[in-house]
């Protein structure tokens, strides 16, 4: 079975227009019968969802926010009865800013649908040996691939991530030929097949990454070091995960799967839509989702729209890498970290406001260092007391954020203060 879909991917822009208008009007129609919070944005706006017909409607819709995912918390925005929920995957972080999303069996079979399609750009078939070294559990990273490559009908290696030594020994004895994980990864597989000699012995054609942002000169490294043709692939938990959108052979940009999901671009400060080609915030709208289907939510991504032929014969839109973001979301090894979640730990354990978060790459690892202040009191503890507190900080972030910085403490009055906006990120990671 073959789920490449050449009359949805390929379908004419008249055809897809029809498409998404009836999708949205349908899924308007959902949410505003089963959404209690979402019915009270209408009635605010005074829109009953026979104003939504078409795709020129969309416009007249409220955005949604992760503030609405955070008021709505656990279940306000459920468009589904729980009996019908069967997953639910979340976002690292606090509960004021974790995100919860739920699916259906539908929802997870579209959202495999979605992953498949990636996998098969990427050239990938029932032959394919597809090693998946996303973490698993509640990142949609491992259980998106790891869909999409069941339903492509490839034989899949639930790797999830860690034991680099053991996923290289699988890499070898069962020829995988598909690499799925975030891109700081691939980088130190790589690494670690040339120092334990294995280069030769590795069967990888290509690999699909995302989840963070990486440079184009990180895919020419990585494409060198594993041998491979290197593949950018993106999403978000709060749409479904990983496959919103993916790169295919021309590797210009990622087609955004449009029969299921419809971007637009806005300005982010007035929330104004732009047109095709200007840089801006990007928005969603879930058309085809059962459980959680958000509308016009903003995902704080900046990025570009382009609509052109494509050589692949693709004609879904396709978006380029996130530019950077319109919050303040860092995206640190894979991580959604937030500094106000580090600023709560730090404070929660008795340290002063004074702090840094300093974010460089190293081989294409990001390195994560907090330097704070001292109290004068702490300043004139032994060495062995201060060392012990940067290691409660260290156990406190991790089980905050889900990774691990270096802590440093530092003398008292040693970070520069700022007469503006404090400046608390040194992020020299050059993406
Ligand atoms: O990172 C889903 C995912 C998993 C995508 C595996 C690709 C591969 P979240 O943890 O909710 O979901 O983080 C979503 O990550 O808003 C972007 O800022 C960023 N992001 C995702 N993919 C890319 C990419 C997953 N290819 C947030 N390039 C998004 C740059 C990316 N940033």
């Amino acid at each position: 079975m073959n789920y490449y879909h050449p009359d949805m991917e390929c379908a004419s822009r008249e055809k897809l227009r029809d498409l998404q208008s009836e999708r949205l009007a349908r899924t308007v129609r959902h949410v505003y019968e089963n959404v209690p919070y979402y019915r009270g944005l209408m009635d605010k706006r005074g829109l009953v969802p026979g104003d939504v017909k078409s795709l020129d409607d969309l416009p007249k819709l409220p955005f949604l926010t992760k503030d609405d995912l955070r008021d709505a918390y656990p279940y306000g925005l459920l468009a589904k009865p729980l009996a019908d929920v069967i997953r639910i995957q979340s976002t690292s972080g606090t509960t004021g800013k974790r995100v919860v999303a739920f699916y259906t069996q539908n929802d997870i079979d579209l959202w495999d649908e979605c992953c498949a399609r990636a996998i098969i750009a990427a050239g990938g078939g029932r032959d394919d040996v597809v090693h998946v070294s996303y973490g698993y559990g509640l990142f949609t990273g491992g259980p998106g691939l790891n869909g999409g490559s069941h339903r492509v009908g490839s034989m899949t290696l639930p790797m999830s991530s860690g034991n680099t030594e053991r996923q290289i020994q699988f890499m070898v004895d069962l020829g995988s030929t598909i690499l799925c994980c975030t891109p700081s990864y691939a980088a130190y597989l790589g690494e670690t097949v040339i120092s334990m000699g294995l280069q030769d012995r590795i069967k990888l054609k290509a690999g699909i990454f995302g989840a963070e942002a990486w440079s184009e000169e990180m895919r020419r490294d990585i494409e060198k070091t594993l041998r491979i043709k290197a593949y950018d692939i993106y999403g978000l938990t709060e749409i479904s995960g990983p496959g919103v959108s993916f790169e295919c052979s021309e590797q210009t940009g990622m087609h955004i799967n449009e029969d299921h999901f419809i971007a637009e671009i806005i300005d982010p400060d007035t929330g104004e839509v732009l047109p095709e080609g200007t840089r801006g915030e990007l928005v969603f709208s879930c058309i085809t989702k059962e459980a959680f289907p958000l509308l016009r939510y903003r995902t704080r991504d900046i990025c570009v729209l382009t609509r052109r032929e494509c050589s692949c014969g693709r004609t879904f839109i396709k978006m380029t890498k996130p530019m950077g973001r319109s919050d303040d979301m860092l995206i640190i090894r894979g991580v959604n970290v937030f500094p106000s979640q580090i600023e709560t730990v730090l404070l929660n354990s008795g340290m002063t406001p004074n702090y840094r978060i300093m974010l460089d790459r190293v081989n294409h690892m990001d390195t994560f260092e907090v330097q704070v202040e001292m109290t004068p009191e702490m300043f004139s503890d032994t060495v062995k007391q201060i060392s012990t507190r940067e290691r409660e900080l260290v156990a406190a972030l991790r089980t905050m954020l889900g990774i691990s910085p270096k802590v440093t403490l530092t003398a008292p009055r040693s970070i520069a203060r700022s007469e503006g906006k404090a400046v608390r990120i040194v992020d020299n990671r050059k993406i």
